[in-house]
């Protein structure tokens, strides 16, 4: 067979979209068209796009293959992607053909699209940052490859059940996956357990390997990323958990088949479910394993292709290739390459040592020290004895280097140690990140300052070469194009479509603020949005939104630091003002919370269980439901925020100051044109700089203050002193919102009133509901509301996630696009 019949399938070229449909769904899935229902038309679209992709995605993998540019890898345990037909269809210009292909089977894009489980194989941020990265480096032509874990089980489903949050398991994979391409062929062997063996080489070096160990495979399966329009596809490598022959042989040989199938299990088990904390670290056995598999495999993937094509010569190897660490969650990459370049490779420390800070690069995603991953050493030496030989020599060459610039000051020397000493002593992985790495960032200005001020700061002081900021964005493609089909359409018509390629250019729309008819036409298209999440949350919840509401919107995951409280504080002040006739100036809202707390957090889950409890009250209270609903919307996904960013006209962003790294939810409202209520924390500083001091409304303590503010901290002081909180307090510690459970929330309550509440919650309450009135103001005002909401899109241009791309590749990957 010849090259080019082995890249161009003809029939590709020759069907039409509606045929290969057609096809997919007939010989592939085995339906007859007659009893064909949506999810299967979604499954054979799916399968019939993917038939377009193959194509460029053999090209642009030889392409990475063949360049002797530098290649990047994007080591993370989580990659956000939710649903993928629309965006690929979107992506390689498909939408006509789509949907006349899928008119035929009596169903719009849209009802097909909707039966794509999303891949949730993230908790939040950190997950989705990710996905946009993929999107954006695809764009942008970059040679990069994801690496991460094929989970059986993503993001639990959330449901509630009496106002409780409950977890259901997410068995994405049900169906089948119609994007992967399994590549048995290509499956790697992970090593746990066993110990290290020391021994003379042929010339009788003394060298050290892993003896003893239980493999387990790890057999990849490919997704297609494909770029916009460029004829580039991408990969991201998802690595399954399978036993290896030999372990299951040798139970076998002994005649136990019981415990043959139950090792089986046990290898299995690594890759079948995600962590779903995404704030505090748990120390599980499972979850190390999980982050060894996955930076272990992937690095002898990556080895291996080396080595095919230099043979054993890695002189070059750090210069050609770079691991990005998407926090520490990989960090073992950086023992592993050392073990690869040692024992495999036979090579000196000091020129390993080299390589390995030549291509390491971390990214730090937050500041709480309870998310800081620590490992005990008992576990680590059981688990991979090889590693922790590797980090307590890396640690003692560093601690060497420290004392030298550091002569006696042992205190630092033991805060700096890659082990925390102690009882029970534990790898800092953070630690092992940094000092492996020849560039170290944090993912918004004010968190990368108080990097290098506060949680790092003696690193900083040693190596201030490494540390630099990246300021997070989004993919406007996923972010706007796709998920506001209106806005795009009026964005096109009047600026160009360059801007889905190009943020930078969205500014020309500034001067279409001022044009009345423009903003009539904006405010049109807000409508159309407001009415899809209207039927959304119908849908879902039962309750009605109204039309001339304002839709005041705060998703996110559920946690203390991030405030749902603070809201739910401010909601609860409108309530006790409508019960009080005090409703002067104040604006219809439909207020809406959404987010996942953690199954373990047993505070995030009362968070929850008050928002649904007071909905319930106030949803019901018919005289309230002209000026104010609100809403506990459950499930809260990528697919949902589809459709709510569209929708939004509030958003809320308002974190105690210094908590949040950057937040990128923020920059997804912002260019949907919503105005951000919002402290000065994270990327919010930057939102506000863009947009305009005049088109955000800022509110709260500062971090700088809030330090300050911690020193003599009174909470119970504040609510006595101001009339509003008092009653705000005295409704829920009432019991109104008990269900019939005295007591329920008091640990809510209580930590209000701690002196100690590390989130200030009372401290910016009152700025809170005075800024909150300000924006009722506003809103009356809707020439200016839409005004500012224009000029909030037309600022959004630095939040694309192909600028961040772009300064990743340019600043540290040195990485130039593929020809
Ligand atoms: C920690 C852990 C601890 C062990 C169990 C599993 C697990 C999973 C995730 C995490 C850390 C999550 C950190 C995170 O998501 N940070 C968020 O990153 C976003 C992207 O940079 C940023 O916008 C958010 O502000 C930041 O909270």
């Amino acid at each position: 067979m010849t090259a080019t019949t082995l890249t161009k399938p003809a029939s590709i070229d020759l069907a039409g979209l509606d045929e290969e449909i057609r096809r997919h769904l007939h010989y592939t899935l085995g339906y007859h068209e007659r009893d064909v229902s949506p999810r299967y038309v979604c499954r054979a679209t799916a399968l019939a796009v993917r038939d377009r992709l193959v194509g460029s995605w053999q090209q642009t993998r030889d392409a990475i293959r063949e360049t002797d540019q530098r290649r990047v890898y994007y080591l993370s345990l989580e990659f956000l992607i939710g649903r993928s037909l629309s965006n690929a269809i979107q992506n390689i210009d498909l939408d006509g053909p789509a949907r006349e292909a899928l008119h035929q089977y009596g169903l719009s894009l849209e009802e097909v699209a909707e039966k794509e489980h999303d891949a949730g194989l993230g908790n939040g941020g950190l997950g989705r940052l990710a996905a946009c990265f993929l999107d954006s480096c695809a764009n942008l032509k970059l040679p990069v490859v994801g690496y991460g874990i094929r989970y059986e089980y993503g993001m639990f489903h959330q449901h509630i059940e009496n106002g409780r949050q409950v977890e259901d398991p997410d068995h994405w994979l049900r169906d089948g996956n119609p994007w992967e391409m399994e590549r048995p062929d290509e499956a790697q062997n992970v090593h746990f357990y066993g110990y290290t063996e020391h021994y003379r080489d042929d010339e009788g070096t003394p060298r050290c390997r892993w003896a003893g160990s239980h493999d387990v495979v790890a057999v990849p399966y490919d997704m297609p990323i494909p770029g916009y329009r460029n004829k580039t596809v991408n990969t991201l490598r998802l690595w399954k958990a399978a036993a290896t022959d030999a372990f299951d042989l040798e139970e076998f040989n002994s005649g136990s088949y019981p415990e043959a199938v139950a090792s089986k299990n046990m290898a299995e088990q690594i890759s079948m479910v995600l962590y779903p904390n995404d704030a505090s670290e748990n120390g599980k056995e499972l979850r190390l394993k999980q982050q060894y598999f996955l930076v272990s495999a992937s690095l002898q993937d990556i080895v291996k292709d080396w080595v095919e094509k230099h043979g054993d010569d890695f002189t070059d190897f750090g210069k050609k290739n770079c691991f990005q660490l998407n926090d520490t969650h990989p960090a073992c990459a950086v023992a592993e390459l050392m073990r690869i370049l040692l024992d495999q490779y036979q090579m000196e420390w000091k020129q390993a040592w080299e390589i390995t800070t030549q291509c390491m690069a971390y990214t730090n995603h937050t500041l709480l020290p309870e998310a800081l991953e620590r490992w005990s050493v008992s576990l680590f030496s059981r688990l991979l004895p090889r590693l922790l030989d590797i980090i307590y020599e890396i640690n003692h060459r560093f601690l060497v280097e420290v004392s030298k610039k550091w002569p006696g000051d042992v205190a630092r020397q033991r805060r700096m140690s890659l082990v925390e000493e102690g009882e029970n002593p534990h790898i800092r992985m953070a630690h092992l990140a940094i000092v492996g790495s020849f560039s170290v960032n944090g993912v918004a200005g004010l968190h990368t300052e108080l990097l290098k001020s506060g949680l790092f700061q003696d690193f900083y002081e040693l190596w201030p070469e490494k540390f630099n900021n990246k300021t997070n964005g989004v993919t406007q493609r996923r972010w706007l194009a796709h998920c506001n089909p209106g806005l795009r359409d009026l964005l096109n018509e009047t600026i160009g479509d360059g801007w889905q390629t190009d943020l930078s250019q969205i500014e020309k729309l500034r001067p279409f603020a001022e044009d009345a008819a423009f903003r009539k036409r904006w405010a049109e298209v807000k409508l159309q949005n407001k009415r899809r999440l209207i039927d959304y949350v119908r849908q879902t919840t039962g309750i009605e939104f109204q039309e001339a509401a304002l839709f005041d919107v705060q998703v996110k995951r559920i946690h203390e630091y991030k405030r749902q409280l603070l809201n739910l504080l401010h909601v609860l002040n409108l309530y006790d003002r409508i019960q009080r006739g005090d409703t002067a100036g104040m604006v219809p809202r439909c207020v809406l919370i959404g987010g996942k707390a953690a199954p373990g957090y047993h505070v995030a889950k009362m968070i929850v269980n008050l928002i649904n409890n007071v909905a319930s009250v106030i949803n019901a209270d018919e005289k309230a439901n002209d000026l104010l609903k609100l809403v506990f919307l459950p499930n809260y996904r990528v697919s949902a925020m589809e459709v709510i960013c569209p929708a939004t006209e509030l958003s809320e962003q308002i974190s105690t100051a210094g908590k949040e790294a950057s937040g990128t939810g923020n920059m997804k409202f912002m260019m949907n044109g919503a105005l951000t209520i919002g402290t000065l924390d994270g990327a919010n500083i930057e939102i506000r700089e863009q947009a305009g001091d005049e088109n955000f409304f800022l509110f709260g303590l500062d971090a700088a203050e809030v330090s300050e503010t911690k020193k003599a901290y009174d909470p119970n002081k504040i609510i006595a002193g101001d009339e509003e909180i008092q009653r705000i307090m005295a409704m829920i510690e009432g019991g109104r919102f008990d269900a019939g459970c005295p007591g329920t929330f008091n640990i809510l309550t209580a930590g209000l009133r701690n002196p100690y509440d590390p989130w200030l919650t009372i401290a910016d309450l009152r700025d809170y509901i005075d800024t909150q009135r300000k924006v009722d103001a506003a809103y009356k005002d809707q020439e200016s509301w839409n005004r500012m909401s224009i000029l909030n899109t037309a600022n959004s241009g630095w939040f694309s996630s192909d600028r961040t791309i772009q300064q990743y590749a340019d600043e540290i990957w040195q990485a130039k696009p593929l020809g």
